[in-house]
């Protein structure tokens, strides 16, 4: 009898552990009918080819995966942890070619919901009040794509350790070992492809390494290995999974296929045993270098035989050979003037300095276009310019009226925009608007053109400064979102003929008081200009007011002596009749002061607005002093700002102002450029246009 017992009892305890031992290892070839097997949160989801997508490339979403069961990663009794191992293949395929956000991290947590945390540069594990903080029990391998400042990430390719917060304890660049070979090999975790990575922890010599290759064998040398004894930051039980966010900069982060155990090595994945992404969506690259490989080919096929016939046919477009390597399309002039019939006055949208603006259809798509027509003279700074609108045409976010092409005919050029139906935001903040905008549509607006100017400032390949961020230039899509028009169209008219003079591109209200010293317009001149269209959005008033009663009102001025006399809240549009988020319009006032202030140290970085706007950092209480001008009159040759500021020319559609600066010792001249308003009279704006 007591034999049997302890049969039984032997028996038991066996079972049991097998079960437990089960509970600790697992192993997911590609997650096809293992919805059950999978806890998700967020945006994640299992694909029905089998792969697990954690997010895709809309911006600011989370996606986590956790196994559905909590694992014994520690004894409290004897206050060791104990070692574990995994393995899991993953790709993260950027929006854009090279730009990738933020990333994804294979996650030990207590919880598996992690409530309360943050997309972007928090990966979807912490957020701005908890982290660093010693109770939060988070320990993540992080794969980041996007190098934050703030958090001291070494670059936009890299592999952390991060425990409790998303400041690594220790991070390299992301690479792999080939065997047979001890130079690291350089990997870019962002390129799309399948990446095996292996993290391994062994609580007896307290190490945590983590192994990354490009295949399903696990080299022998591991890229990153930190001592660590992680007993005091797990609990009894943790749950393990993945985390991924996207921030301004979106990527989608996929997992194929994932191994764990508890004390022991995790099976190796089989590469070619695992889903895969279905072939174009795996590397947009090869799609955009396909696309644009058979452009130019067909390009430089039909540009061949158009030379032929262009010197038979006269008046037809002549193209030159340093126009054949420009990126985006060229349209023929033909298809263009077919577009907008002729060029009628009845498809007219507005004009200004830079050109006329037409609506057209493209005849063999029937989309909607916006064609720019800008006549210059000079060949040379034309030929300069065409090499800007071949990267000009690469930029792409959705808050940027995207450039699709171009076409040159004798001394004009035409620019093919994406038509904005709701046209530019001057249209609807002053005088007889459109429509009153909401508070809600006109906060959507800024957010979206802080997007678009922090993209153009900090996440392309180069910096790109706007020169001429003005309500006019902000235009609105179907849905009301805002996008930045012409820029880096400023720069054409940069080029002087006389390399001793600079040209001050710009309008009047946005430019920076140092710009008419300096004549380099920098990115934090576009923030101040960025700060007087936040004042305008929210005050329903022009920058300048030269008819307001009963004087003449400077809308910085007028906002910052509302704020010294803690009536801030004054200055909102009447038109919103009280309707409106006060704490919002707060931050956006105070933000519009700050970036407006004189001294350019003063202003932030757009990284910074955006975060401010996003309510992930809170405005200081009090405001920096906004600095006194300090430029001397006429002392430097500089042209003074005093001359400026006592004009403005109606705002229309593309109305543009530029003056010559000159830094030579033509002693504060002030030249106006043909056929543009004149910024010295009161009335200007001759060309404006309400169609
Ligand atoms: C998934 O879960 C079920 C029970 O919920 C289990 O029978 C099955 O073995 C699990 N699959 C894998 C691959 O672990
Ligand atoms: C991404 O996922 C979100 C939430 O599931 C969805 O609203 C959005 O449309 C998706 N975006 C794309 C581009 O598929
Ligand atoms: C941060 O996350 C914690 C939980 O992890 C939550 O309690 C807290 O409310 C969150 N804070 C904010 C500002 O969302
Ligand atoms: C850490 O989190 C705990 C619990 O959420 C909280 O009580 C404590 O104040 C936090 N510590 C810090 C330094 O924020
Ligand atoms: C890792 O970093 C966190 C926060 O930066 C710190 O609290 C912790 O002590 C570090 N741990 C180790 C083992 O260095
Ligand atoms: C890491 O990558 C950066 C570029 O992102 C490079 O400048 C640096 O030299 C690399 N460091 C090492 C140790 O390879
Ligand atoms: C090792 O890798 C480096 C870097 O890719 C390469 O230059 C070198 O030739 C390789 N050495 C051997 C022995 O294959
Ligand atoms: C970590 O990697 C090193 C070599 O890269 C190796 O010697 C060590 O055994 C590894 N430790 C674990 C726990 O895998
Ligand atoms: C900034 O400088 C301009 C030009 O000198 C001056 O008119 C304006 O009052 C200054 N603004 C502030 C807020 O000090
Ligand atoms: C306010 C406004 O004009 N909204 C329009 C924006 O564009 C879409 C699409 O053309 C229209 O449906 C809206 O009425």
């Amino acid at each position: 009898m007591a034999k049997a017992l302890l049969t039984i009892f032997w028996a038991f305890f066996f079972l049991s552990n097998q079960v437990l031992s089960r509970l600790d290892e697992f192993n997911f070839n590609g997650f096809k009918h293992l919805r059950n097997n999978i806890s998700l949160n967020g945006v994640a989801e299992i694909e029905s080819n089998g792969i697990l997508k954690l997010t895709n490339d809309t911006r600011r979403l989370i996606g986590h995966a956790f196994y559905p069961n909590p694992i014994n990663f520690k004894n409290s009794k004897i206050g060791k942890s104990f070692s574990f191992s995994t393995a899991f293949a993953f790709a993260i395929v950027p929006e854009y070619f090279k730009l990738g956000g933020h990333g994804l991290a294979f996650t030990i947590s207590s919880t598996k919901e992690l409530t309360g945390a943050l997309p972007s540069q928090y990966l979807g594990l912490l957020n701005s009040s908890d982290n660093g903080n010693f109770s939060n029990h988070v320990i993540a391998v992080e794969f980041d794509t996007v190098q934050d400042f703030e958090f001291g990430d070494i670059n936009d390719n890299h592999v952390g350790i991060d425990i409790n917060s998303l400041v690594s304890n220790v991070s390299v660049n992301a690479s792999y070992f080939m065997e047979g070979n001890s130079t690291k090999q350089a990997l870019n975790i962002k390129s799309g492809k399948t990446i095996q990575a292996w993290i391994d922890y062994d609580s007896v010599i307290n190490e945590l390494n983590v192994t990354l290759s490009l295949s399903s064998s696990k080299p022998s040398m591991s890229i990153l290995s930190f001592h660590v004894d992680l007993a005091p930051y797990l609990e009894d039980y943790m749950y393990v999974g993945f985390s991924a966010s996207t921030g301004l900069l979106a990527s989608s982060h996929y997992i194929f296929g994932w191994s764990f155990k508890m004390n022991g090595r995790a099976e190796s994945l089989d590469l070619s045993s695992l889903p895969s992404l279905p072939g174009p969506k795996k590397d947009h690259t090869v799609l955009i270098v396909g696309i644009s490989v058979s452009l130019v080919v067909f390009t430089v096929i039909a540009v061949s035989a158009a030379i032929y016939l262009y010197k038979k046919v006269k008046n037809m477009d002549v193209v030159e050979d340093w126009e054949i390597d420009v990126g985006p399309r060229r349209y023929s002039y033909k298809e263009l003037k077919q577009a907008t019939r002729k060029f009628r006055d009845k498809e007219l949208l507005g004009f200004g300095g830079f050109g006329r603006v037409y609506k057209g259809t493209l005849p063999n798509s029937k989309t909607q276009v916006a064609v720019k027509r800008i006549s210059h003279e000079s060949k040379q700074g034309l030929r300069e310019f065409m090499s800007e609108i071949a990267s000009i045409g690469r930029l792409r976010h959705r808050n940027l009226v995207q450039l699709l092409g171009w076409c040159r005919r004798r001394g004009d050029l035409l620019l093919v925009y994406d038509f904005m139906p709701n046209g530019s935001l001057d249209k609807y903040i002053y005088e007889e608007p459109k429509m009153i905008l909401t508070w809600e549509q006109r906060f959507k607006i800024i957010k979206g053109v802080a997007c678009g100017l922090l993209y153009l400032h900090e996440e392309w390949e180069q910096a790109v400064i706007h020169r001429d961020i003005k309500a006019g230039n902000v235009l609105l899509d179907a849905e009301l979102n805002g996008r930045l028009g012409d820029f880096g169209l400023a720069k054409l008219y940069e080029h002087g003929s006389n390399p001793s003079t600079t040209r001050v591109v710009g309008t009047l209200g946005y430019l920076a008081p140092e710009l008419t010293r300096t004549g380099k317009p920098t990115t934090s001149s576009d923030v101040f200009a960025f700060g007087a269209l936040l004042l305008e959005v929210v005050c329903g008033r022009r920058p300048i007011e030269p008819k307001a009663l009963p004087e003449e009102l400077i809308l910085v001025d007028w906002v910052w002596e509302k704020w010294k006399e803690g009536a801030i809240l004054e200055v909102v549009d009447q038109r919103l009749s009280g309707e409106y988020d006060e704490v919002e319009a707060v931050v956006v006032l105070k933000l519009g002061l700050i970036c407006s202030n004189n001294a350019t140290s003063a202003r932030p970085s757009m990284r910074q607005v955006l975060r401010y706007l996003e309510g992930e950092a809170a405005l200081p209480e009090v405001l920096a002093p906004p600095n006194e001008y300090d430029g001397k009159k006429g002392g430097d040759g500089g042209v003074d700002f005093e001359d400026f500021v006592h004009s403005y020319p109606s705002s229309s559609y593309f109305e543009k102002v530029s003056a010559w600066s000159s830094v030579g010792d033509r002693d504060g001249e002030v030249d106006i450029e043909a056929g543009s308003a004149s910024p010295l009279s009161t009335t200007g704006g001759a060309h404006s246009s309400n169609r």
